[in-house]
């Protein structure tokens, strides 16, 4: 067992040196921490702050290709993208769902996506411009997200964690059919590939940003990754992306708009160009492309459901009384 640290008179659990020491043998003994265990409170919020970050990602994800769905080229298309897009909402819900174990309420998250003071991942401010974007998104984006995603099931919050699992085999379905998508494209027409590498040329550089910024430039790493909710830094985990990416763009005949891209035998991985952090701060901070129109569509969809929201809670607050009322 370990030092529950100091009840305070506000009723929270002081942080003495005790405490923090015994918390942080937890992290090294690889124990999951779980929803009533004592935490420190900059683990909690830590918590709270990336596991609804990650909520929004999903929740927002769901635009640039939801734009898609009317207009797949085929049925059996269509359906692989309404799987994927219900897919990404329901990775929202268990996300909201974990963040909610540790205190906040799924309105607060919400809210705190709307006003701007919640972030969510910068690659869903680009627009989908054509239909290979679609292959693109699964095969990349999905790809990215997966490569950060594995090492999150070893997370030392235990809801985290779990939640992730069941994540990352449905990204793995997603990745796959975009990866399909972007085969089917190499192998049609001049127009097709032409259009294929023009998707890869407008995401390629923003993918690699989804890692967030360099290792030096990081605010929270060290912190996370000494409290295992991160098991691997930015850079880290960028550069396996590119590693295992590389070789399947170049299976599709394709060419990475990265003139400094170039296999280095001596560190066993590949060297890139700089990336455009100056673009990435932008998009962060809300001068994206698309930032707007994503914001407003989430605004639109949560005052659209306002009714259903309250009509949840009546009919809920009806059955628990019906239940008092039998006990
Ligand atoms: N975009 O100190 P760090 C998906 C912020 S899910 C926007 O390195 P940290 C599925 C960061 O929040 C994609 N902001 O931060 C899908 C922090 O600001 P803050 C989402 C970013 O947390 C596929 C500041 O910069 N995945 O794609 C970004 O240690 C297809 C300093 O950064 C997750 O959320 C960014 N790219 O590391 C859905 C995974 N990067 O909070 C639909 C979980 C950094 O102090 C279709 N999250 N920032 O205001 C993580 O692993 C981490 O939070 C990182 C950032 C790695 C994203």
């Amino acid at each position: 067992m370990y030092s529950q640290g100091l009840i305070g008179a506000d009723g929270r659990t002081e942080e003495t040196e005790d405490f923090l020491a015994a918390f942080q043998r937890r992290m090294d003994a690889e124990e999951k921490i779980e929803p009533n265990d004592a935490m420190p409170e900059g683990y909690r919020r830590t918590l709270v702050r990336q596991i609804g970050q990650h909520a929004h990602s999903e929740i927002v994800g769901m635009l640039p290709e939801g734009n898609w769905i009317t207009r797949a080229p085929s049925l059996k298309r269509k359906a692989a993208l309404l799987a994927k897009v219900q897919d990404e909402g329901g990775h929202g819900l268990y996300l909201y769902s974990a963040a909610e174990t540790l205190g906040v309420t799924r309105e607060q998250m919400t809210e705190e996506l709307l006003s701007g003071k919640a972030k969510y991942s910068s690659i869903f401010n680009y627009p989908t411009l054509s239909w290979a974007d679609i292959g693109i998104i699964g095969w990349l984006v999905d790809g990215a997200a997966i490569m950060n995603q594995i090492p999150l099931c070893r997370c030392s919050y235990g809801p985290y964690a779990r939640a992730m699992i069941r994540v990352c085999r449905e990204e793995s379905f997603h990745q796959r059919q975009g990866y399909e998508l972007c085969l089917t494209l190499s192998r049609g027409t001049e127009a097709q590939k032409a259009m294929l590498q023009d998707a890869l040329d407008r995401w390629w550089w923003p993918c690699l940003m989804m890692f967030g910024p360099h290792d030096g430039d990081s605010l929270h790493s060290d912190q996370s990754m000494a409290w295992k909710i991160k098991r691997f830094s930015n850079d880290d985990l960028r550069q396996k992306f590119i590693d295992a990416t590389v070789p399947q763009g170049e299976y599709l005949g394709l060419t990475f708009p990265d003139p400094e891209l170039k296999w280095n035998e001596e560190k066993g991985g590949y060297d890139h160009g700089p990336i455009d952090w100056e673009e990435f701060w932008r998009v962060v901070k809300g001068g994206g492309q698309m930032n707007r129109d994503r914001i407003t569509a989430r605004k639109k969809a949560w005052d659209e459901g306002a009714w259903v929201r309250e009509a949840a809670l009546v009919h809920a607050e009806k059955r628990r009384a019906r239940q008092l009322a039998a006990e």
